[in-house]
């Protein structure tokens, strides 16, 4: 097959039917991905040296942020480059040819390395969220969990088949899932951030408030470009672009910023085991 425009692969005349149409990145969907590969790294670079400026005892942020900004690095790497990315059968589609009742199927790409940074790094980011409100470990574990649940119910979605339960079943559960981990967040998150005492509680709201709009963001371009492909892979490659870069590398120079200037934010590790069981019983 010919390419005839960037983002798709079809038969240009000749023999009508069977060839297949291929949805890929095109030019401004590689170039994206190089430059928030670039992005990544250098926001790694500035996570770790701001970790040098503190006590290895007061560095636990810095070095869980870090760790996200490197987990990206690596995958906008390996997608950059040609590596996570498979085909999926999408649909069979009728050809414009003049044979009638001739088809072509049609794939369309599956990053599926964002799945895997995702289920390192969404973790993580929730641990920071968590440490900072001062949540006890069985709601941060309880959080974790359902969060790993949404990223792998969310990666079969991405691979579910076409006109079965399959692809919005799975979505449905991701989202439930979803639901789960806000749910700790905004209920216990806040309440305990709130009690730490001085400004944690409002820090709290707010970049907790920037993260639950961008991660809300995910399932809906999950939903208009994976779903029902009605955006190109060069535009899904952008909007997650954005999205990954606020969420990890905004949000960590964020995070590191104002806890170095709000002594309050310290996380307490004695809370960890302690804190909640007075309060719920
Ligand atoms: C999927 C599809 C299935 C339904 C849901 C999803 C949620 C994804 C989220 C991703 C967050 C990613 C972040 C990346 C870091 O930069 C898997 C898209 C609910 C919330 C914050």
């Amino acid at each position: 097959a010919t390419t005839t425009h960037s983002h798709t692969s079809t038969p240009t005349g000749g023999m009508p039917g069977s060839y297949p149409e291929y949805q890929k990145a095109g030019e401004v969907g590689m170039r994206t991905l190089w430059v928030v590969f670039v992005l990544m790294v250098i926001a790694t670079i500035a996570f770790s040296a701001m970790a040098w400026t503190v006590p290895v005892q007061k560095r636990l942020y810095h070095v869980i942020t870090t760790m996200i900004v490197i987990f990206a690095s690596l995958s906008y790497f390996a997608m950059a480059t040609g590596h996570g990315i498979s085909y999926h059968h999408v649909e069979v589609r009728k050809s414009h040819s003049h044979m009638p009742d001739t088809t072509h199927d049609v794939y369309r790409e599956v990053y599926w390395a964002r799945y895997v940074d995702w289920s390192v790094t969404t973790p993580l980011l929730l641990l920071d969220l968590c440490l900072l409100a001062g949540l006890n470990g069985a709601h941060i574990f309880m959080a974790i969990v359902a969060d790993i649940i949404m990223i792998l119910t969310g990666l079969f979605a991405a691979f579910g088949s076409e006109n079965t339960p399959q692809k919005w079943g799975w979505y449905t559960i991701a989202c439930i899932a979803y639901l789960v981990v806000i749910w700790h967040l905004v209920i216990h998150g806040r309440q305990m951030a709130n009690q730490k005492g001085g400004k944690v509680g409002s820090f709290f709201t707010a970049i907790g408030g920037f993260s639950l709009i961008l991660w809300t963001a995910y399932p809906v371009i999950w939903g208009i470009a994976d779903g029902s492909r009605n955006m190109s892979v060069d535009a899904e490659i952008v909007a997650y672009a954005v999205l990954d870069v606020m969420a990890k590398a905004v949000f960590g120079a964020w995070l590191l910023l104002t806890h170095m200037n709000m002594p309050e934010s310290q996380v307490d590790l004695g809370g960890f085991w302690s804190h909640g069981l007075s309060s719920e019983g």
